[in-house]
């Protein structure tokens, strides 16, 4: 029997919408959905292989515990009394704070990772909690907190409507678009430069991206902040700019930026005063013009100090809020807002045991993990639950990383595969597979570049006997809290609260609903779906239970497999401010202050090397190099490296190298490229599948090399807690200048 399933794909930021066809229950084939009102029919290969992950032997169906050094299959009672009574014992010995979390990347892609992920750390109760944010777009959180008063109020480039696009740090080709949900970002790309607009990319690498461009720009890694400073400077030079009254902090900002000019910064950035002059006016004539910045930018040590000088081109050049420019998205699922206004978003509210880093978003460094668990002394983490995360191949200084799990006295993990990670663990909880679940886009709602709303039903139902991963993170979360509370009855609290509130708020459609009413009708549903119809219907286009008859509610999303389409950005400000003074803050001072640190990059020389990453299409982090399609052909984790430093090197096409950081050493095999800068090399992250005792075999047939092994763990942006991954300093030495054999 054949069948059709429509689901968006859960893969990446893209949110592609899929058309499955399903034949006596596997898949047959994967296309884009070409009804799909955001992304129509767009796809990449990742999204054509969900079939594949579904049933890859590899993926774990059973809980595992490790008994004798031997993971052993469990039932799902025995494995999450074991991980509960684990947590609880270091707890009850030690105190919370001898254990830790890591909450990888997937975690944004599925519902129980954004929805039931904050009761499972209450349980827990730990400071010690760490993320991929911290080795990815903290810095944006922390810009935005401070510029607009709420960590998740990030403008992303209209570019449906710019005229004038500046990318900086982002590869969207390969990547398809990062803080800036937009499917099908090379023919969006070629809308722009078919309505006569243009596009400069700046990179250190010619990227697919920058190739598809008007014009690329190489900058020395690290160095985006001091370019975009010189930007803001020219502008401001070249006359009066007037800003709307709830913009404040203009005069600051120009004051303290004012040693940032094309001249000052061309030799650091490599970059001609008379081109960032060029660009400066071409960037404030252009009728709407906007910067976007995005991994490059923001794993440097001026990480956060790029993210918010792009803003702040943004709003002194008159795109910040308005269309064309750098726009806020209006999600389906946010909290209506009154009046401008709120608490406004404060860091180091405490700080971490060991380095004293500051909390950003009740998160420390990811890079600062290995001191907790190695520095002995009262607090030492001994404990760790990782879900959804490969921290022994997605942070810095990985080996320190491996060392470390191993000196843990207790470890859960909650993840698909046994990675290089989970393999440390005494008890790995899988979820079911990805087309198992629902799926709704919680995080990327707030980042699309066109309101849309989209809920995928599971392709196929789970079997009986396996919990949903939602129904593992609160068993997981009673384990711990030692309750007997059985997770339906744990799961109708958490939405019964959660609705209460939402019909308090004055500006959401159902305020004033009748509880009882309201709790009736949603619960229809139980889950993330019951959590999903509240925050649809209580949101902004809500139906508010029958204020709004043709407002959202998840059967209406269940009626629309294609999706509803929101129309496009509109301005939001000052109304979306969540500082306490309901402004918008182009200055702030902890930011100014930070600025001499930068302007020391401006006399430094230059290391010899320096290495950044990359991204490639057919990768996605540390994890899909166990599907057979994505990984054949020729290799990919090379070492890019621009043909005159080869031949100072003495090294081939197909030789290799040791590069060597101040944290590791690798050997990788070498590919010559013009399209990277002299003196920067690149490799990408989330290879290094030669672990034994990870169970990934297709992966370790291909296991490439691990680029975290070079970048440091005490290099972090101070302001973010964010890693540096772009721009570490490196040391070259040929190991052999042919492909040998
Ligand atoms: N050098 C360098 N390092 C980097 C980067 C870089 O550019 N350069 N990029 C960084 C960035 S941006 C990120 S986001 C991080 C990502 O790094 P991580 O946070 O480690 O995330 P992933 O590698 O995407 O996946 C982690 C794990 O999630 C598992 N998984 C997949 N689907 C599910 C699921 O549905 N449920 C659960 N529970 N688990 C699942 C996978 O098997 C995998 O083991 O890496 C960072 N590391
Ligand atoms: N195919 C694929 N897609 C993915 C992922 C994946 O692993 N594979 N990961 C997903 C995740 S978790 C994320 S966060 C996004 C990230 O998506 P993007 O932000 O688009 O990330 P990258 O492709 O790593 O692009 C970063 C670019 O910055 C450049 N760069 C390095 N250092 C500097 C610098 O100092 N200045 C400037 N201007 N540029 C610099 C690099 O050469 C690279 O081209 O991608 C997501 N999509
Ligand atoms: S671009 Fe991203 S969302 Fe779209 S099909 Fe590829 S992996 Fe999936
Ligand atoms: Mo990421």
């Amino acid at each position: 029997m054949t069948t059709m399933s429509i689901r968006t794909c859960p893969l990446c930021e893209a949110t592609c919408g899929l058309e499955l066809t399903i034949e006596d229950g596997s898949v047959k084939v994967i296309r884009g959905d070409k009804e799909d009102v955001f992304s129509h029919g767009f796809i990449c290969p990742k999204g054509t292989t969900l079939g594949r992950l579904h049933e890859d032997p590899d993926r774990l169906r059973a809980p595992l515990i490790k008994k004798n050094s031997e993971f052993v299959e469990v039932s799902w009672d025995e494995a999450i009394a074991a991980a509960g009574a684990g947590l609880r014992a270091i707890i009850d010995a030690h105190g919370a704070s001898a254990t830790a979390a890591y909450v990888g990347n997937p975690n944004v892609h599925n519902l129980a990772g954004s929805l039931y992920l904050r009761p499972l750390l209450k349980a827990l109760g730990s400071p010690n909690v760490f993320s991929a944010s911290t080795v990815d777009q903290m810095p944006k959180h922390v810009s935005c907190g401070a510029m607009f008063g709420s960590p998740d109020l990030i403008p992303v480039p209209d570019i449906d409507r710019t005229d004038y696009l500046l990318m900086l740090g982002a590869d969207p080709y390969e990547s398809n678009g990062s803080l800036a949900t937009a499917p099908d970002w090379p023919g969006r790309m070629a809308a722009i430069q078919e309505r006569g607009g243009k596009i400069v990319t700046v990179d250190p690498r010619k990227s697919k991206t920058a190739k598809a461009s008007d014009e690329h720009l190489f900058i020395r890694p690290g160095t985006d902040a001091a370019w975009v400073a010189a930007l803001i400077t020219t502008v401001l030079e070249a006359g009066d700019v007037e800003l709307p009254d709830f913009m404040i902090g203009l005069a600051d900002a120009k004051e303290a930026l004012a040693g940032f000019t094309a001249e000052s910064v061309a030799a650091a950035t490599t970059i001609p005063a008379e081109t960032t002059r060029r660009i400066a006016v071409e960037f404030a004539t252009a009728p709407s013009a906007v910067a976007y910045g995005r991994m490059g930018t923001h794993t440097t040590e001026y990480g956060t100090l790029a993210s918010w000088l792009v803003d702040l081109l943004n709003a002194v050049t008159g795109n910040l809020d308005s269309p064309g420019g750098a726009m806020f998205p209006m999600a389906a699922i946010v909290t209506p807002q009154a009046a401008p206004g709120g608490r406004g978003f404060q860091t180091g509210r405490y700080r971490s045991r060991v380095g004293g880093h500051p909390e950003v978003r009740g998160e420390m460094p990811s890079a600062a993990l290995v001191e907790e668990i190695q520095t002995p002394g009262e607090g030492q983490v001994r404990a760790l639950l990782v879900v959804g995360g490969n921290p022994a191949r997605s942070i810095p200084d990985s080996e320190r990383v491996e060392a470390a799990l191993d000196q843990l006295e207790f470890m859960v993990a909650v993840d698909v595969y046994l990675t290089e990670t989970a393999r440390h663990a005494d008890v790995v909880l899988p979820p079911p597979s990805v087309l198992e679940r629902s799926h709704f886009d919680v995080a990327f709602t707030s980042l699309m570049v066109r309101n849309t709303a989209n809920y995928s039903p599971p392709t196929f139902e789970k079997p009986d006997d396996h919990p949903a991963e939602w129904e593992i993170l609160l068993a997981l979360t009673a384990a711990i809290q030692g309750n007997d509370l059985p997770v339906a009855h744990m799961d109708e609290a958490g939405a019964a609260a959660l609705l209460a509130k939402a019909l308090t708020n004055p500006a959401s459609p159902a305020f004033g609903t009748d509880q009882v009413v309201a709790w009736d009708e949603v619960s229809r549903f139980t889950g993330p779906q019951r959590i999903l119809d509240i925050r649809l219907r209580t949101g902004p286009y809500g139906d508010g239970f029958g204020t709004n008859p043709d407002g959202l509610s998840l059967q209406k999303l269940i009626d629309n497999p294609h999706g509803i389409d929101l129309g496009p950005l509109e301005p939001r400000l000052p109304l979306a401010s969540n500082n306490p003074d309901g402004q918008v803050h182009l200055a702030p001072s902890e930011f100014v202050a930070d600025l001499p640190r930068l302007a020391a990059i401006l006399d430094t020389p230059s290391t010899p090397f320096v290495l950044v990453g990359r991204r490639q299409l057919r990768s996605n982090n540390s994890w899909m190099h166990n599907v057979e399609v994505l990984v054949k052909g020729k290799e990919r984790c090379t070492l890019m490296m621009n043909p005159a430093d080869a031949d100072v090197l003495g090294v081939d096409p197909g030789g290799s190298v040791t590069v060597t950081s101040e944290a590791g050493q690798v050997d990788a095999p070498v590919e010559l490229s013009e399209d990277i800068m002299p003196g920067v090399v690149s490799l990408p992250h989330g290879w290094g599948h030669d672990d034994p005792e990870a169970r990934l075999t297709v992966a370790a047939r291909r296991p490439g090399v691990n680029s975290n092994v070079l970048s440091n763990r005490t290099d972090i942006d101070p302001l973010s807690g964010n890693a540096r991954l772009n721009g570490i300093p490196v040391e070259l030495a040929l190991v052999s200048s042919h492909r040998a054999g």
